[in-house]
């Protein structure tokens, strides 16, 4: 049932985990201006909280690489990677990022509240939010008799929210076109998974409801790709719902300005050491994928369209102060 991805598809999962980690890196950049030497998480153009997903991007190409633009997706406080790869307009979630007018909420959101209707992406800063609202868009497909599957991405510490139980109970019950994908990195903020779950893997969890569960070592693209590909086709197929757990790892903090005094002494070393995008990229150049002039392209590529988009959301304007309460709740 399950299959690998064709040369063309690898190089777009290649391609936006690049993309994706380059975004990153310039949004980095660009958080930590104003905010030295004293790290004040008021200051510079990027204000507040910043959660990068580096080193979780093979999650996000894996799944994505499946879905159409009809297929909704939604996202946790760590969206990045999943927004690039669902298809996100990136100049709009770029200025959404910087608060700005033309951003995605008309910069009211930020990085942890995007939202593409165009291609059914929203994520929020709320842990295990986006679970019951994806179950209700999958609903929505079936009751309609619609195309279209919904999938949430949560982390492995929202598992143990109640929305998730809850979802997944009606998921099953009503037979949903709906997958549930957890991206296992160990961590909830400084919680070690242990420390706050009860089994070791999440996707046991799934036969509690009757659904499929499916657990991915190894934080490895082509894996997720061809089990992510069973689960979605079962899901398009009518063949309910399932959950996916895959052990991924973030690479930095759990927000920028943690001290990550949590982790084992060597871990973050250990961690860049397996980071997946040169293994990816060497995987492509063995199995003969990707030539060194396509590996150079895409890098290029990617640098150059992230330096277009900061420098827009940079120039864009802010919504006016008379406007600041319009589209919130207040
Ligand atoms: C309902 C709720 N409780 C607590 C928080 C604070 N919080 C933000 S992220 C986070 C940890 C989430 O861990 P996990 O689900 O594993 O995602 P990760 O940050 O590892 O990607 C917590 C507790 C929140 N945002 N929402
Ligand atoms: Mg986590």
């Amino acid at each position: 049932m399950s299959r690998k991805p064709d040369i063309q598809t690898m190089l777009w999962m290649y391609k936006h985990m690049v993309l994706s980690r380059r975004y990153e890196e310039a949004l980095a950049e660009a958080y930590l201006e104003g905010k030295q030497p004293l790290f004040n998480m008021a200051n510079g153009p990027l204000p507040g909280e910043m959660h990068l997903s580096n080193g979780q991007e093979p999650c996000a190409v894996g799944v994505c690489a499946h879905l159409l633009d009809h297929d909704v997706v939604t996202a946790t406080h760590r969206p990045h990677h999943i927004a690039i790869a669902k298809g996100v307009n990136l100049r709009a979630m770029t200025a959404e990022i910087f608060g700005k007018q033309t951003g995605l909420a008309g910069g009211r959101g930020g990085h942890m509240h995007l939202i593409d209707p165009a291609v059914n992406f929203a994520c929020t800063g709320i842990v295990g939010e986006g679970l019951a609202p994806a179950a209700g868009a999958a609903l929505a497909r079936k009751m309609r008799g619609e195309d279209g599957i919904a999938v949430a991405f949560i982390g492995e510490g929202a598992a143990n929210q109640g929305a998730f139980h809850e979802t997944l109970n009606l998921a099953a019950v009503w037979n949903l076109p709906f997958v549930c994908v957890i991206e296992d990195n160990s961590y909830g903020i400084s919680v070690p998974k242990g420390a706050a779950t009860s089994v070791l893997h999440n996707d046991v969890r799934a036969a509690s409801y009757g659904i499929r569960g499916y657990h991915v070592e190894g934080n490895d693209p082509l894996r997720i790709y061809e089990v992510a590909g069973e689960a979605i086709e079962r899901a398009r197929a009518g063949k309910g719902p399932s959950l996916i757990e895959i052990e991924t790892y973030r690479l930095a903090g759990h927000f920028m300005g943690d001290a990550e005094s949590y982790r084992p002494a060597g871990e973050k070393d250990a961690l860049f050491a397996r980071d997946p995008i040169p293994k990816f990229r060497q995987e492509l150049v063995d199995a003969g994928a990707a030539s060194s002039d396509d590996l150079l392209w895409i890098e290029e590529d990617a640098k150059s369209c992230v330096a277009e988009l900061i420098d827009f959301a940079k120039a864009e304007a802010y919504a006016p102060v008379q406007e600041a309460l319009e589209k919130v709740f207040v």
